[in-house]
C-alpha cells in the first residue's frame, strides 16, 4: 500500500475523477463554518438505572442548538458491561415521537433488540434486560424507530456499549485514559442548516456533513502522552465511509473489529470504516516528540472496490459545503504533551477466535442490492422489496451456519449491510482481498458497488424477528432493509 502522496499521485496518474486539489473543506480553510480545532471530550459513563430520551435546550457544540440525547447527554453514556452480566435499563421516552434502543453488535434476544415494530411511544416507556453473551469489544447503541433512524442518530442519539472479559483482561492493554472511545460522526455546521434539514438527494447519497465531529466535537483534538493509546473508533455516520489513515504514512495497528479482538494485530495503511462499523486500533506516541502532532484523516477514495480506485468519483452532498462521499476529510488530531510515566508494548498474540468453516453450513442465502430507478423514494431494495414492518422475508434456523452473499447490483454506491442479533466472519471479496476490517467477527461489511461479498453467518440462538439492513441510514429509512424471523 502506499502513502497519501503516492495514492493520490496514483489517482492522479491513473486518471481516476478524483482531484489532488485541495477544496475548500479541507482543513484550514474557512468557510462560514466552525474550523477551529476544539479539545476532544471523552463521553460520561453510564451509571445505571433509566436512559431518558429528551430534546436539550441546551446548545452543543457539536449539532447545534437543541441535541435529541439518550441519557441527557450527546453522544451518550458509555455503557460498560462484563461478558455473562445482567444489563438492564428502562427507556423513558420524553420525546414526542416514537423512539427505542437498537444495541449494535450485541446478541439480544429478539425482543430486545430494538425492532421498530416495538417502538416506545412518546410519553412512554419500557424495560430492556438481557445478559451479555458477547466476546470483550467495542458496541453500541442507538435508536431504531421506523423511517426515523436517520433522523434521530444525526441529532444525537447514540453511545457506546463496552464489553470487557477475563480473557482482553489478561493482556494489559492500554486502560483508563489511554483506552479512549472515538465516535466519529459528521454534521451539516459550515452550511449552516440546523437540525436534520432532509432534501431529496440525501436519499440517494446518505446524509452527508460537511464538518465531521469526534464523540460530538467538530474539528476535534486531542491530548497526549508519549505511551501507548487504545482508540476504539466507530464510524456513527449516517451515511460518511471513512478510509483512515495517518497523515504521516504510519501503519494503523488494528487489535479488533466490530465482534471483538482479532488473534493477533493486523497492521494497514488505511483502514475501511463504514457507518455501524468499529475497529480498536493501538497508536505507540512513544516515538514522537513532545509538541508533535499527529493527523488522522479519511484518505480520497472513488466509488470503485476497495482498493479505493475505480469507478466514478463520490456522489456530492446537497450543498456545495459538503464534500462529497470519499472527500479526503480530517477526522482528529492528536498533540503530544507531555511524557507518559510508563510505556507498554503491542502484544504479539490477541485472543482465540472461533473460525466458522463454511463447508459446515446448512444454506446459502443470496442477498441482492439495488436501486430502482425512475422514483423519488422507496429506491433502495434488498432481493427487490422495500422495507415492511410485519413482511417476514426469510426463516432462518436458530443457531445454524449459512453463507450469506450480499451481491451489488449498484453501480454507484458503497453499502454497509448489517444484521442484528448475530455476527459472521467474511469469506471473500470478488473485487479483491479482504481489507483489515473484514477479519474477525463483524455484524456490518462494506458491499462496494457491483461487488459480491461472501459471509459465513451464525444464526442468533434466540427466535423472533430480527433485521438485514443498509447501515447508510437514508438507505434504510427509504427501505433498504428486510426482516429475518429466526424459529
Ligand atoms: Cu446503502
Amino acid at each position: 500500500m502506499s502513502t497519501r502522496r503516492e495514492f493520490l499521485k496514483t489517482v492522479v496518474g491513473g486518471g481516476i475523477a478524483l482531484s489532488a486539489v485541495k477544496l475548500p473543506w479541507l482543513a484550514g480553510c474557512s468557510h462560514g463554518g466552525t474550523t477551529e480545532r476544539q479539545p476532544l471530550v471523552i463521553p460520561d459513563e453510564f451509571a445505571g438505572g433509566m436512559l431518558v430520551a429528551s430534546v436539550l435546550s441546551a446548545t452543543s457544540s457539536g449539532l447545534g442548538t437543541q441535541p435529541w440525547t439518550l441519557g441527557g447527554r450527546t453522544p451518550a453514556p458509555t455503557i460498560r458491561v462484563r461478558k455473562a452480566d445482567m444489563f438492564s435499563t428502562q427507556l423513558v421516552n420524553n420525546l414526542a415521537e416514537p423512539t427505542n434502543i437498537h444495541w449494535h453488535g450485541v446478541l439480544v434476544p429478539a425482543d430486545m433488540d430494538g425492532h421498530p415494530k416495538e417502538p416506545v411511544a412518546a410519553g412512554g416507556s419500557r424495560m430492556f434486560s438481557y445478559q451479555v453473551q458477547n466476546r470483550a469489544g467495542t458496541y453500541w447503541y442507538h435508536p431504531h424507530p421506523h423511517q426515523a433512524t436517520g433522523k434521530q442518530v444525526y441529532l444525537g442519539m447514540a453511545g457506546f456499549f463496552i464489553v470487557n472479559d477475563s480473557e482482553e483482561q489478561a493482556l494489559g492493554l492500554p486502560a483508563g485514559a489511554f483506552d479512549v472511545p472515538l465516535l466519529i460522526q459528521d454534521r451539516r455546521l459550515a452550511s449552516g442548516s440546523p437540525g436534520y434539514a432532509f432534501q431529496p438527494m440525501d436519499i440517494p447519497n446518505g446524509y452527508l456533513g460537511d464538518t465531521i465531529t469526534v464523540n460530538g466535537v467538530p474539528n476535534a483534538y486531542f491530548e497526549v502522552a508519549t505511551g501507548l493509546y487504545r482508540f476504539r473508533l466507530l464510524n456513527g455516520a449516517n451515511a460518511r465511509i471513512f478510509r483512515l489513515q495517518f497523515a504521516d504514512g504510519r501503519p494503523l495497528v488494528v487489535i479488533a473489529t466490530d465482534g471483538g479482538l482479532l488473534e493477533a494485530p493486523v497492521t494497514t495503511d488505511s483502514l475501511w470504516l463504514g457507518p455501524g462499523e468499529r475497529a480498536e486500533i493501538l497508536v505507540d506516541f512513544s516515538k514522537d516528540p513532545i509538541g508533535s502532532s499527529l493527523l488522522l484523516h479519511s484518505i480520497e477514495f472513488g466509488m470503485g472496490g476497495p482498493t479505493g480506485g475505480g469507478g466514478h468519483a463520490g456522489h456530492g452532498g446537497s450543498t456545495s459545503t459538503v464534500p462529497p462521499q470519499g472527500a479526503d476529510v480530517d477526522i482528529i488530531r492528536f498533540d503530544v504533551k507531555r511524557a507518559a510515566a510508563s510505556g507498554g508494548s503491542i502484544p504479539t498474540k490477541l485472543a482465540t477466535l472461533e473460525k466458522l468453516d463454511p463447508g459446515t453450513a446448512s444454506k446459502t442465502r443470496t442477498f441482492e442490492l439495488a436501486m430502482r430507478q425512475g422514483v423519488t423514494t422507496g429506491l433502495h431494495t434488498i432481493n427487490n422489496l422495500l422495507f415492511d414492518l410485519a413482511r417476514m422475508d426469510e426463516q432462518l434456523a436458530a443457531q445454524a451456519i449459512e453463507i450469506w452473499e450480499f451481491k451489488s447490483l449498484d453501480d454507484g454506491n458503497i453499502h454497509p449491510m448489517h444484521v442484528h442479533g448475530m455476527q459472521f466472519q467474511v469469506i471473500s471479496r470478488s473485487s479483491g482481498p479482504l481489507n483489515a476490517n473484514d477479519m474477525g467477527w463483524k455484524d456490518t461489511v462494506l458491499v462496494f458497488p457491483m461487488e459480491t461479498v461472501r459471509v459465513v453467518a451464525r444464526v442468533s440462538s434466540y427466535p423472533g424477528m430480527y433485521l438485514l439492513h443498509c447501515h447508510t441510514l437514508e438507505h434504510e429509512d427509504d427501505g433498504m432493509m428486510i426482516n429475518l424471523q429466526v424459529t
